[in-house]
């Protein structure tokens, strides 16, 4: 198939050359960033605000947050004052000290960074929840992690059976509260001081545990420390290219780790301004966003993207867009088809990053300074070796495709899988990091993404990969979404069997099957033409935009589709 190029672009002079960055790239000279470095006191939350305030930034805007007509902004220096009250109001009234597991469940508001920030100063670690998780997903989490406290908002406070956590001392609420046994949020935050003595840390001390859902079993808390903030900080400037005087919007909730990794540390880590927008997504509201508030940087992710784009231009055209100057993309494939789309209508690029909840920070990027090949999600990031390999370890040749690895010691790698120290070590294949994905890598050195390895279809004897088939199907004018599956198949072994919601133009029909079968036949390959169509209205989804074709894959054989506590089920 025939790969679109785009060309690097100059937007950041200082990187353009991008072999000096890989040249001149030593972890221990990132640290020197910091000031820890010479103090080895260690605290995320004072990085992110307190220590731009010592520098004479107090009056730079740190934080915008807007939800339908609402609006607030704050400082660096106001961001100080509300975290210091939110650590005391932890500290006294919920008794929260070092080390402790403080979950927080609630929608994106300011109280959530403010508290969030809080529980960082205080030197616990924080447990970011969805507000969708019902009572289940919020029991097996804080069960699992012990947790003691849990800040929410009346609205969500019912879904967590407290006589059920017996390590649960405190519900905070953020919000009308009667019930004494709880806090109420507002009214000690309005009462309590202004100071905090921030509680330094060691930097393996730990920082953040994000629940993340495989495809059997229970959610694994994935545990990051302190140290994470070098690499976050670092792929902040260089590859969301963040500087000065960006407005920068990364869509994630923080929930899942691409709201906390690049939707709160590396912003405020790079002095950006973070903008955060509540609600639910709406082509109106999110275009809304980026005109009113002039955002320059767009870190987003190809649901998303795709939404927008199958939304027309009709919506678009209202808006003026002219402020952005980098978009990013996320947590999934992100189809050429999208990125010819941004090329379209915003005339930049879309630049795909890849990384996990595990390895913390991204790990394989569209660099600024690099040619774009459409479909690739890049290379690795400057620090990080990454390689093809096969089930024994051993690397594979250029574009074979395989296990996508990493080798073990970047700085934002999780450090323990809460309680399940087996789970930890099955990531491991002598040095190496084994993603759980399947990619290959061309002769220049970009890596593809072919699909989770349990994706992977073997049809009469053809590895494909599902990602190209949804992309080449979505490229189809009646396509807006499709999730591809190998099902077992007695001639073949497997049969390519694809899901589709079509758009809402377009009525379900055996001719319009065959239609896209043809189109995928004769735009890719014959064996990726999917045998078998099914449409239905919408796909299973994680809440951070994924695919699930485990489920589509259960829906299929009639089999248990396992937790599906990170189903977006709305
Ligand atoms: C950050 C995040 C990790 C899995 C990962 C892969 C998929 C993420 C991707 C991508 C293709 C990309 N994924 N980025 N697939 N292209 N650019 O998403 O973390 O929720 O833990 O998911 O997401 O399958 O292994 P997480």
């Amino acid at each position: 198939m025939k790969v679109q190029h785009y060309k690097a672009t100059d937007q950041n002079p200082n990187l353009n050359d991008y072999d000096k960055v890989y040249e001149n790239f030593n972890w221990d000279e990132i640290e020197k960033n910091f000031s820890w470095s010479e103090t080895n006191k260690f605290n995320m939350a004072y990085e992110c605000i307190d220590k731009h305030v010592e520098d004479g930034y107090g009056d730079k805007t740190a934080f915008i947050y807007k939800n339908d007509d609402e609006k607030s902004t704050y400082t660096f220096k106001d961001m100080q004052i509300a975290s210091n009250k939110a650590a005391n109001v932890l500290k006294n009234e919920a008794g929260v000290e070092k080390g402790d597991r403080v979950f927080i469940f609630m929608a994106r508001s300011p109280e959530l960074y403010f508290s969030l920030l809080g529980t960082l100063k205080l030197g616990a670690i924080v447990g970011p929840l969805f507000e969708a998780f019902m009572e289940k997903a919020v029991k097996d989490r804080m069960e699992n992690s012990d947790a003691k406290v849990i800040i929410t908002t009346p609205e969500l406070v019912g879904r967590i059976p407290v006589d059920d956590l017996p390590n649960l001392e405190k519900v905070v609420v953020v919000g009308e509260t009667d019930n004494n046994d709880q806090v109420d949020f507002n009214a000690a935050f309005d009462k309590a001081s202004e100071d905090f003595d921030i509680e330094w840390l060691d930097k393996e001390d730990g920082m953040i545990l994000h629940y993340t859902s495989g495809s059997t079993g229970q959610p694994k808390g994935v545990l990051h420390v302190q140290y994470a903030m070098v690499q976050q900080y670092i792929t902040g400037k260089y590859v969301l290219d963040l500087k000065e005087d960006d407005v920068y919007w990364c869509t994630a909730d923080p929930g899942w780790v691409t709201g906390t990794s690049y939707g709160i540390f590396a912003p405020w880590l790079n002095r950006a301004t973070n903008v955060v927008v509540g609600g639910r997504f709406s082509p109106e509201s999110w275009y809304g966003a980026i005109d009113e508030l002039n955002i320059t940087i767009w870190y987003s992710a190809p649901t998303a993207l795709r939404m927008l784009m199958g939304a027309g231009d009709e919506v678009l055209k209202q808006y003026d867009l002219s402020s952005l100057r980098h978009i990013l993309s996320v947590g999934e494939p992100l189809n050429p088809e999208v990125v010819k789309w941004g090329m379209d209508v915003f005339n930049l690029r879309i630049h795909d990053t890849w990384w996990m909840t595990e390895t913390g920070a991204h790990m394989i990027t569209n660099f600024p300074a690099m040619d774009i090949k459409a479909g690739s999600m890049g290379k690795p990031v400057p620090g990080v070796e990454a390689a093809i390999i096969d089930d024994s370890g051993n690397e594979l040749p250029a574009n074979r495709m395989g296990n996508l690895a990493l080798k073990s010691g970047w700085p934002a790698m999780m450090r323990e899988v809460w309680k399940n120290k087996p789970k930890y070590d099955s990531y491991f294949v002598g040095e190496w990091y084994v993603s759980g994905d399947s990619a290959y890598k061309d002769e220049d050195g970009y890596y593809w993404f072919q699909g989770r390895v349990d994706d992977v279809i073997m049809t009469a004897g053809e590895r494909v990969g599902p990602f190209e088939i949804e992309s080449k199907l979505v490229e189809h004018p009646a396509v807006q979404e499709a999730g591809v599956i190998g099902k077992p198949d007695p001639v073949r072994g497997e049969i390519v069997k694809a899901f589709i919601a079509l758009r809402e133009e377009y009525d379900e029909s055996g001719e319009l099957k065959e239609e896209i079968r043809v189109f995928v036949k004769e735009g890719l390959a014959a064996h990726a033409a999917p045998r078998e169509i099914e449409f239905k209205d919408k796909l299973p989804k994680t809440r951070s935009g994924k695919i699930m074709r485990r489920v589509l894959k259960a829906w299929e054989l009639n089999l248990d589709a396992g937790d599906l506590s990170s189903m977006d089920d709305d």
